[in-house]
């Protein structure tokens, strides 16, 4: 049975000592409460950093012993690991760089250099662990080249990977001088699951602009592989909110714990006085200070509200030994002293300010009784203290105001929505909600509630899972058809046998890889060394067919012993003849063509034209990569009513675009080659749309076999052009 390994930094439990004395207790944070019902319930194991550096191999030991109890694994890292892989690349580059603080972001290679060491450790612990055919999930930022390493070293693994924190635009990630290691690192996955689907998106671009791969309907199409990108918003434990703050509220006064006695007492001894509440880290994206402003203009403008409002603000204590951090908390610090020295009375604080974390009890007696919930980060992935709010409020007494930067957002368009920067907007919001008639207030909690309540911690991760399993079934549609030991061997059977032999090979993308020049691609001495042998075979017979001009075909193999067909079949060459053509040349067609495509050059940079004799291509490989798929529509609907009533076609190839004379492609040719030259053994090889024609117009028993992913009529697949390759030099022996 397939077991599931999650792996996260931190493990759902930590280790703490107190006198020599080892003890185990729960992890604060969205994930680790969220996914540890999961993680029981399905037997899994969770591999992750215990919270503790041993100092001796016995105490290592003892750790790895209590965590074990809670189906555990530790990752031991040292001090300087812990300096530079946690507090470096995680939080001093990823994290501001990911929230869009660059201002913030440090670049160091000792930060890498760590962050890939702990990276591999990381994976060689779910390695070591694994058994065939696990299924792994691994969690956020800090662990973003895992699903790559163990792509390498273990195939047979399900991998699936989710960010928690944003995913920025490429614009940012660009900055990154390991960019192309990061993306290329998630891309180890079968499944990249993201909160929204901006997150999605800004992947999936970073992916094709900087990697280049082709994306269909969220699906990357890699060499070899597809990897599926996702949204799954991660929800909360509803009914634990729910049901704890049922039994709070209905608790008799007397029995309530101190801190809600303290709030009963603050909305008590006024009338009409309200509660504004947030909650969050003390971080930099949470947006602290420009909610702290926003309270202040607040009460500048409706100043009705002094003694009748305070803004309870809970802020816990996080990364402390960093200097923005302690600069944030001085700046927070002198903001809550100001608004409270200059509004403040005897009886009555604005800013409540609790600098440290609470009991998750305390948590809940905050949310039930807050009328307001102000949560207005810079930036957030999710930001689950919303969600919290929510279903803590049991009788729907409650309004959130939420920012439009945080994932949550996308979910909950029933909040009043901010933007955190525009000051005197979220002051107006604070009245707003203060203000909203109980009709209103009711409502937008209800459907809020409901909608929640479903997609809620449980179900995201059940989704999520049930996603990955189901990429395994996709993959395996591609690899039935993949080229197999078996299949091979009666290929070479077969060719082996046959009496008389045509192979038909494609030359860009099937012999040799892409290049963005395309006269750069010419063949290297290892291809002509294999064709030369293939060529060479008894009763074989050899032949290139390409879309490439005959002049470039015939400088690079006019001298072999091989046929050549090029430009799409337009001319052939025999060996030992000269170039025929198949069809009589018109070329007048081209006046009219040409300047429309040089007004695309013009406007596409990085693009450019190429003409052959029956026809004129745009090429716009080495063009920005979606701003060469727009021109490219563009262009094929300016063209086709241009050429509508005439004897010319418009082929879409590999980033490219041809217009060229109708009754002319590598099928034609190359039925009419077979059928001169009749074959018992027939084979066609080929990477393109082009190649689809070959496929086609070949016999029934020809061996039909597709470069990549994309769909094909042909009956088996190679990965690239060095499979290609491999697989030729095998045939001949
Ligand atoms: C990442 C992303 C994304 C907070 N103070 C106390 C306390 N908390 C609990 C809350 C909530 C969690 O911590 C904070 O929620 P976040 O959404 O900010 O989650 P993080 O794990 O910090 O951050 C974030 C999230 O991952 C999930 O994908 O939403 O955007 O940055 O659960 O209740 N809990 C207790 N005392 C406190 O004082 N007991």
């Amino acid at each position: 049975m397939t077991r599931l390994i999650i792996a996260s930094n931190r493990l759902p439990v930590k280790i703490d000592k107190n006198d020599d004395e080892m003890y185990i207790t729960p992890s604060a944070g969205g994930l680790a409460t969220g996914l540890k019902s999961y993680h029981k319930a399905n037997n899994s194991v969770w591999i992750g950093w215990p919270g503790i550096i041993p100092e001796s191999d016995e105490e290592a030991e003892k750790v790895t012993s209590l965590v074990k109890k809670e189906q555990c694994l530790p990752v031991f890292l040292d001090e300087e690991l812990i300096s530079n892989y946690y507090d470096g690349f995680s939080n001093a580059t990823l994290w501001p760089l990911f929230h869009y603080f660059t201002e913030f972001t440090e670049f160091s290679e000792e930060y890498w250099e760590a962050y890939r060491k702990v990276n591999e450790r990381f994976a060689q612990t779910i390695i070591d662990n694994a058994k065939e055919n696990d299924q792994v999930w691994v969690h956020d930022y800090q662990l973003l080249l895992v699903p790559q390493i163990l792509r390498e070293r273990r195939p047979d693994l399900t991998i699936g990977f989710f960010l928690h924190i944003p995913f920025p635009s490429y614009e940012i990630i660009r900055i990154l001088p390991w960019r192309e290691e990061i993306i290329e690192g998630l891309l180890g996955a079968d499944l990249i699951g993201f909160h929204t689907y901006d997150y999605a998106r800004h992947f999936i671009s970073s992916v094709k602009r900087l990697l280049g791969y082709d994306v269909e309907f969220s699906q990357i199409k890699l060499d070899n592989r597809k990897v599926f990108v996702d949204v799954f918003p991660m929800g909360i434990d509803y009914k634990k909110f729910d049901q704890l703050a049922s039994e709070i509220q209905s608790k008799p006064i007397q029995d309530r714990s101190p801190v809600h006695q303290d709030i009963d007492r603050f909305l008590m001894s006024m009338p009409n006085r309200k509660l504004i509440l947030s909650i969050d880290r003390l971080d930099y994206t949470k947006g602290i200070p420009q909610r702290l402003k926003a309270f202040r203009h607040f009460l500048q403008k409706y100043p009705e509200y002094l003694e009748k409002v305070s803004l309870i603000m809970l802020t816990v204590p996080s990364r402390t030994d960093v200097e923005q951090y302690q600069n944030l908390k001085n700046e927070v610090d002198i903001l809550v002293g100001s608004i409270n020295g200059e509004f403040g009375r005897l009886n009555w604080n604005p800013v409540i300010y609790f600098y440290r974390s609470m009991p998750l009890e305390n948590l809940i007696e905050l949310y039930s009784s807050a009328d307001v919930a102000l949560l207005t980060p810079l930036r957030d992935g999710m930001n689950l203290v919303a969600k919290e709010y929510i279903a803590s409020k049991v009788k729907q007494r409650g309004v959130l105001v939420l920012s439009e930067m945080a994932g949550a957002a996308k979910e909950l368009g029933e909040a009043i929505s901010v933007n955190p920067n525009n000051i005197a907007d979220t002051a107006d919001a604070i009245y707003h909600a203060l203000t909203m008639d109980d009709e209103e207030r009711t409502k937008a909690m209800r459907t809020m509630q409901k909608r929640i309540r479903r997609y809620d911690i449980h179900k995201w991760a059940n989704e999520f899972m049930k996603s990955l399993t189901s990429t395994v079934d996709k993959q395996s549609d591609y690899h039935a058809r993949k080229v197999s030991v078996s299949i091979k061997n009666k290929i070479y059977k077969d060719f082996k046998k046959g009496e008389s032999k045509v192979v038909f090979l494609d030359y860009d993308g099937t012999l040799q890889r892409f290049y963005d020049n395309p006269q750069a691609a010419g063949p290297d001495p290892e291809l002509y060394t294999i064709l030369d042998n293939l060529a060479k075979v008894e009763n074989t017979r050899l032949v290139l067919v390409s879309g490439r001009d005959r002049e470039t075909f015939n400088n690079w193999f006019g001298n072999h012993n091989y046929t050549l067909i090029a430009e799409h079949g337009a001319w052939i060459k025999k060996v030992g003849e000269g170039w025929k053509e198949r069809k009589p040349i018109n070329s007048e067609w081209k006046e009219s063509i040409l300047p429309v495509l040089e007004s695309y050059v013009d406007r596409t940079p990085g693009s450019l034209i190429e003409e052959k004799t029956y026809s004129l291509t745009w090429h716009y490989r080495k063009a920005d990569i979606d701003l060469g798929v727009l021109r490219a529509l563009e262009l094929r609907h300016d063209v086709s009513n241009m050429i509508y009533n005439q004897d010319l076609e418009i082929l879409e190839g590999k980033k490219v675009i041809e217009i060229k004379v109708s009754g002319i492609n590598k099928g034609i040719a190359a039925s009419e080659f077979l059928h001169e030259y009749p074959a018992d053994f027939c084979m066609a090889i080929g990477d393109d749309w082009t190649d689809e024609f070959l496929f086609r117009e070949l016999p029934e028993t020809a061996h039909t076999i597709k470069v990549g992913s994309e769909n094909s009529i042909a009956k088996y697949y190679l990965t690239n052009y060095r499979e290609v390759r491999n697989f030729l030099t095998e045939i001949i022996h």
